[in-house]
């Protein structure tokens, strides 16, 4: 009853909360989105003509009001930008915005919204003819913030039906539009709450202009698109941005397709972005985007400085308690090697991906690997990387990887944890084995994490059947006797009412047996109050608590503790 309920609870909580989260991934426009369709209903195309006090002349915009729009509804506004080479008829001739809009709409895809096309280039003469890269000429397209914000808003916003909130505000571009997008959009917070940058050209600012104060823009932003073709001769600004966001933990979608500098595209980022904006955001579906699915390149030896880590055990090994958004942004220097295939997740067995939850099977929680890995690369040298192999099976015994006696007990496995072996084709510790091999072809296995034990409580022999596992890991790996440091963390302590507490004094002999183990505490981790797994808050002390042992044993230092 007791190994039951340590499986089944978490399973249908965790069900709930991922249905809660879950946010549907955009995917890639198909062929014909664009194409003007019969039988739908089409938004309309006006050019409007605004006195800008900024230029000190009248100036002219294309706007796109969506198909049915009423004046007896309010509609958000999306302000999309052209590139150097074109002026407010250039998304027209060249993306057919129009068409991609009134598809989607009629496949209820996006919210119905006014989109406007302005002209960029704020200067009396603001045709793209003669030099367009003369320097009067690229200065106008920064000029054109105050257009934007002074002028063309708030003309829109008296003659047409709009909400006017920066929720409802989004602004996206192609190119020198892009850079415009990414500087206005995020130099306006308060303005704009969607900033979209298709191909963003060197008028983009540098990442730390952009995005001084990360806190705040995490916090005020709804969404941030940056998309980019990989021939695309200005990929580095939209690749350093992304490299500064990701590094700041900004959350954004950083979008990467085959393709040049080019409206192919640009047409495909306003069908993908259009499809984001003015609805409710999860950011952790943006790591669910190709990019952050893109394995590390691969190395032909195994690089010296990414550390390999082995991660074994049970329930609260596997991830118990539910994950949340701030779980789950990517970190390029933390990767996991998916030992499950995962195709909802878009993940194969045997390669690796950004570590983000779950680490161990499809629909599993947050793991103590999750904040261990986060912790040491926070405290390892600049560019060391960190790896996980993750194999854990809720309510196991430690025979389970004893691989002489697994089948043994695998023969008699309850019912509930059939489909959890199967997983593993009936072999756990072989697909742990099997995975690090994998993992040891790019980077060198570093140390060894166990969390077992709720189930063998009691179990004074428990010492010695962790040393087998452990001599055989080391030995099938090639790995030399004590070579490695084994962790062996704490079951749910006494503190906490931990209903298996009492194993805890049997852990916390193992270094008696093993000269290389270390024994993490569990006090204070608070509990899930079923006294038998962590809760999230919990599971990441635990998990911090695993690398703050293990740094100091590879010779680091710990500075953010
Ligand atoms: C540049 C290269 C490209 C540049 C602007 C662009 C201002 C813009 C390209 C586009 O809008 O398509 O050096 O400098």
């Amino acid at each position: 009853m007791l190994m039951k309920h340590l499986l089944l609870l978490p399973i249908a909580l965790f069900t709930i909360i991922s249905f809660a989260i879950a946010q549907h991934v955009v995917q890639h426009a198909p062929p014909g989105f664009d194409s003007l369709r019969t039988g739908i209903t089409h938004g309309k195309i006006d050019t409007i003509t605004y006195y800008s006090k900024t230029v000190d002349t009248k100036r002219k915009a294309v706007i796109y009001t969506p198909p049915g729009y009423s004046k007896k509804k309010k509609y958000p506004v999306l302000y999309l930008l052209h590139g150097i080479g074109g002026d407010e008829r250039e998304w027209l001739n060249g993306g057919h915005p129009q068409d991609i809009l009134d598809n989607l709409y009629a496949e209820r895809k996006i919210e119905p919204m006014i989109v406007v096309m302005p002209n960029g280039r704020a200067m009396k003469d603001d045709r793209a003819v003669g030099n367009i890269f003369d320097k009067e000429k690229v200065e106008a397209f920064s000029t054109f913030e105050k257009d934007l914000l002074n002028d063309l808003i708030p003309y829109v916003e008296k003659k047409f039906s709009v909400i006017k909130e920066k929720e409802s505000r989004a602004i996206a571009g192609l190119s020198m539009g892009g850079g415009q997008s990414l500087n206005f959009g995020l130099g306006n917070l308060d303005k704009f709450a969607w900033v979209g940058g298709f191909s963003s050209a060197p008028n983009t600012k540098t990442p730390e202009e952009l995005v001084p104060n990360p806190e705040e823009t995490k916090n005020k932003l709804k969404l941030l698109w940056i998309s980019c073709g990989d021939k695309d001769g200005l990929i580095t600004f939209s690749k350093r941005t992304h490299d500064y966001l990701e590094n700041h933990n900004v959350p954004h979608i950083y979008y990467i397709e085959p393709g040049v500098h080019d409206f192919k595209v640009w047409k495909n980022g306003l069908y993908m972005f259009s499809q984001l904006i003015f609805k409710p955001v999860d950011t952790s579906s943006f790591s669910k985007y190709p990019v952050s699915m893109v394995a590390p390149k691969k190395m032909t030896t195994p690089d010296s400085t990414f550390y390999i880590f082995l991660c074994f055990g049970q329930s609260n090994m596997e991830g118990n308690p539910p994950y949340e958004a701030v779980d789950t942004i990517p970190n390029k220097r933390f990767l996991l090697m998916q030992s499950v295939n995962c195709p909802d997740l878009d993940r194969q067995q045997g390669k690796w991906y950004n570590a983000i939850p779950p680490l161990c099977r499809c629909k599993t929680g947050l793991s103590p690997a999750d904040y261990f890995g986060r912790t040491m690369v926070e405290n390892l040298p600049a560019g060391y990387r960190v790896g996980i192999v993750h194999v854990a099976v809720g309510g196991c015994k430690i025979e389970l990887f004893d691989k002489e006696n697994y089948e043994s007990y695998t023969a008699t496995a309850p019912s509930w944890m059939i489909g959890m072996l199967k997983e593993y084709d009936g072999n756990p510790y072989g697909r742990l084995i099997e995975m690090a091999k994998l993992a040891q072809k790019d980077g060198v296995i570093k140390g060894i994490l166990l969390h077992q034990g709720e189930s063998n409580t009691g179990d004074t022999l428990w010492p010695q059947k962790v040393k087998k596992i452990y001599d055989n890991i080391l030995n099938d790996l090639q790995l030399k006797p004590n070579s490695i440091p084994l962790l062996a963390g704490e079951v749910v302590h006494a503190d906490q009412g931990g209903v298996c507490a009492s194993m805890n004094t049997i852990i916390d002999k193992l270094p008696l047996t093993i000269s290389t183990a270390h024994v993490v505490s569990s006090a204070g981790c608070t509990d899930r109050k079923d006294n038998l797994h962590f809760d999230t808050e919990g599971v990441r002390e635990l998990g911090r608590r695993y690398a703050y042992t293990m740094l100091p044993l590879l010779g680091y230092s710990i500075d953010k503790k």
